[in-house]
């Protein structure tokens, strides 16, 4: 570059920053993400959770419905639980047909979400490998790979030395305590991030004339006509809401909660067959980028991520008791880097920046619980374990479809809560992301 353009550039660069910080000062230059709206009496449907589930079915409702007089209802603020809190992993490449086409839809819906939001979420398809460690795990890897293929879904198993030219930093020598003997290797999967889903989805929305309440927290579901004795549960009606702002009338009522889910579908007189655990996380100072895939290790329990800041980001399998409670505890840091280090030995002088903990509600088969109950106008999307993140997207639609159409949608007729009494279970644990 000649020197002439060398300084047009400069003050090019000057001007835009100095603008940048002018634009910033300017007070209601830059419109917000959401308004903000008194709280209506009345509207045709309330969602419980401004997570991306939440969000997303309010999107889904008015863009694919016309259903716009809708408001989501938070405690906090959007984004503040699971969706704030996970380690942004996507992929479809589960054990179960019905499992494998749900999230399937899930990331075909976060291939175009930048275009159809209109905002960056910086979907990464980077691919993503599940080590196998033992000839048990190879038998699972190779079920999967079977049942994905079924299913059109891109995955396969592959051996130690196809593992290390996709992931050079693993170790793949055969004298460790816990050899890697191949993998199950899912091109699709990846990273998102999740900030900007909720910030997407939440802006789309709130364009369609959605509104999104925060610090709102929900006392009780208003249900007439149950059999219990407070005239709840199974026969009854749901009327409303109330809230610590006021009663809010629905004639439907949608729980899109995690962490409380449980808590939150007792007020409706709907007991949920869920646990509640932490799961916790953790990052490290950002270097410069070495690992290209996403790595999860079911028998050294845990998966790892390189952001695109450089920092890379760990998650684990559930803490082993059940508990509200999400603080962090060295007991988890040092199993994690004891794993991590058996599975990346090069990383031992990195730090780790910070750690922080989520709430998994846990279902016994380990799918998630979708769809119309036993009261009539009110529906859940919950039980999300580990794996909410990647179904806020198809969730959102298809509990949009759901209510629109007035029964399940096809795509989650599986997860409906009548399964725990008929015994008809959805057993995904063989693909959970690590071993709980
Ligand atoms: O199921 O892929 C997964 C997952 C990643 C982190 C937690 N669960």
């Amino acid at each position: 570059m000649c020197n002439v353009c060398l300084v047009s550039a400069q003050s090019y660069y000057r001007y835009s920053a100095a603008s940048l910080v002018r634009q910033g000062l300017k007070s209601g230059s830059w419109p917000r993400m959401w308004r903000r709206h008194t709280l209506k009496s009345h509207y045709d449907v309330i969602i419980i959770g401004g997570g991306i589930h939440g969000l997303a079915t309010a999107y889904y409702l008015a863009k694919n419905h016309g259903i716009t007089n809708v408001a989501v209802v938070d405690k906090g603020y959007l984004g503040g639980g699971g969706s704030g809190r996970n380690t942004a992993i996507v992929r479809s490449n589960y054990l179960t047909p019905e499992g494998v086409a749900f999230y399937d839809r899930s990331l075909e819906l976060y291939n175009t979400m930048a275009t159809d939001l209109n905002l960056n979420v910086m979907f990464s398809r980077r691919g993503h490998l599940t080590l196998a460690h033992t000839d048990s795990a190879l038998r699972t890897m190779n079920w999967r790979a079977e049942v994905n293929k079924l299913a059109g879904v891109d995955s396969s198993v592959i051996g130690p030395q196809e593992v290390k030219e996709l992931a050079p930093s693993l170790d793949v020598s055969t004298g460790t305590r816990y050899p890697i003997l191949g993998a199950l290797y899912h091109p699709p999967g990846g990273i998102v991030r999740h900030d900007a889903v909720v910030w997407g989805y939440a802006r789309a929305a709130d364009h369609l004339g959605v509104e999104l309440h925060q610090e709102t927290e929900v006392l009780d579901i208003l249900v007439t006509g149950g059999e219990g004795p407070d005239g709840k549960g199974h026969g009854g009606k749901v009327t409303g809401i109330r809230t610590n702002r006021g009663d809010i009338s629905s004639p439907v009522v949608v729980n899109c909660t995690a962490g409380w889910a449980s808590l939150i579908s007792n007020m409706a007189g709907v007991p949920l067959p869920i646990t509640t655990h932490p799961l916790q996380a953790a990052v490290t100072e950002p270097c410069k980028v070495f690992l290209p895939t996403v790595v999860v290790s079911g028998s050294l329990h845990v998966y790892v991520s390189q952001t695109d800041r450089g920092e890379l980001v760990f998650g684990a399998s559930v803490d082993p008791v059940g508990t509200y409670r999400v603080n962090g505890t060295l007991e988890f840091i040092e199993e994690l880097a004891g794993h991590v280090l058996e599975l990346m030995p090069g990383i031992s002088k990195m730090r780790l920046l910070r750690q922080w903990s989520g709430l998994c509600d846990m279902t016994p088969d380990y799918s998630p619980v979708m769809g119309y109950t036993q009261v009539a106008g009110y529906l859940v999307d919950v039980g999300w374990g580990t794996y909410g993140f990647k179904a806020g997207p198809v969730s959102g639609e298809t509990m949009a479809e759901s209510i629109a159409i007035g029964r399940n949608a096809d795509l989650i007729s599986s997860f409906g809560i009548e399964r725990f009494t008929e015994g008809d279970l959805v057993g995904e644990k063989g693909a959970a992301a690590v071993g709980h």
